[in-house]
């Protein structure tokens, strides 16, 4: 039987993909480094194999490649931290852009690829003013992890045409939901608020830094509202050889967001502000029709996914 290949999948939005799969009766391989992800993301299941490797390495993929037959590929395996790719663009490179590169001509080697699903992301867009965000917006990538994506997003595109490999392209927006690793500054800022509204709960002491006023915008979509928009560019013939937005189409401000919560979690939390963060954009959300076309609509508000969250969280 032919196997789906999540590359990162023991990581956030990885793992969310594979338990999908999973449920779906599909024979998943993971392949992990496991730098950010986790074991303890994955489900136990038969039906999963989990290789513990690094895909900027090339016999590393190769040797997947020998060993299975793969008839859909989710490439997320990535170094998902910004700055981390400012601190050294060069390591950021070889797992960015040349994995991606690797798994397309191992997938061109093999043949009879089913899709092949990219996850790239709204960094691409850069500080460009422009909202909504489009698809056909002007992109300026501004950082060496946003020009990595575009890149791999190009390549990927690029095999569609050349060589008939059918490929797409998911730009996903604010991500939050379970875990989510909330241990650096530079987290998601939902998964760092989770975290001290868990502190609060357990009567700790603790203190929100906001950046700026709080009334920055951005698209959250909840984790489950991306499985399903990514299973759907997965499936659709007319995803093929297209990039896609994947957000709400929606935008809540920072205040609103910690207002929801503070209502969720029935307390206050303690905010220290701080000036606003250097590079920081002030709003953000996405355009989806593209996404519509596929039949996407999102299932869940901000307070019905946090809601989730806050609930498997505790
Ligand atoms: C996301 C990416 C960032 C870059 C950017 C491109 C994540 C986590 N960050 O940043 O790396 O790709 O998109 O558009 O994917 N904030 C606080 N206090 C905190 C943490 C954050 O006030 O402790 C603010 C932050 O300054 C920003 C907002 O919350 O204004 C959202 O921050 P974020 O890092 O979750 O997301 P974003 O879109 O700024």
């Amino acid at each position: 039987m032919s196997k789906v290949l999540v590359t990162g999948g023991a990581g956030f939005i990885g793992s969310h993909i594979v338990e999908e799969l999973l449920n779906n009766n599909e024979q998943v391989v993971v392949i992990d480094n496991f730098s950010m992800g986790s074991m303890d993301n994955l489900p136990k299941s038969n039906q999963l194999t989990v290789v513990e490797g690094d895909i900027s390495v090339r016999e590393t993929i190769s040797d997947l490649f020998q060993q299975n037959q793969f008839k859909k590929i989710f490439h997320l395996g990535a170094i998902a931290s910004v700055a981390a790719s400012v601190e050294d663009p060069l390591h950021t490179h070889q797992t960015n852009l040349e994995a991606t590169l690797y798994l397309l001509e191992e997938a061109r080697k093999q043949g009879g690829l089913e899709r092949f699903v990219f996850a790239s992301s709204a960094a691409v867009y850069g500080d460009e003013p422009t909202l909504p965000k489009k698809e056909t917006s002007a992109i300026r990538p501004l950082t060496p992890y946003a020009i990595d994506k575009f890149a791999s997003e190009q390549y990927v595109l690029a095999f569609s045409r050349l060589y008939d490999i059918p490929t797409a392209a998911v730009r996903f927006f604010n991500v939050f939901g379970n875990r989510q690793n909330p241990s650096s500054p530079y987290s998601g800022v939902v998964s760092i608020l989770t975290d001290k509204f868990k502190q609060l709960m357990k009567k700790e002491e603790t203190t929100f830094t906001l950046f700026g006023d709080g009334e920055q915008t951005r698209d959250f979509i909840y984790v489950k509202d991306v499985v399903q928009a990514v299973f759907l560019v997965s499936e659709t013939s007319d995803a093929i050889g297209k990039v896609f937005n994947v957000g709400t189409g929606g935008s809540t401000s920072l205040n609103e967001l910690i207002g929801l919560y503070e209502e969720i979690t029935e307390t206050t939390l303690p905010i220290e502000k701080k000036k606003e963060r250097s590079g920081d954009i002030k709003e953000s959300y996405s355009d989806i029709s593209e996404l519509k076309s596929l039949g996407f609509e999102p299932k869940f508000t901000m307070r019905e996914g946090l809601l989730e969250y806050w609930n498997k969280e505790n």
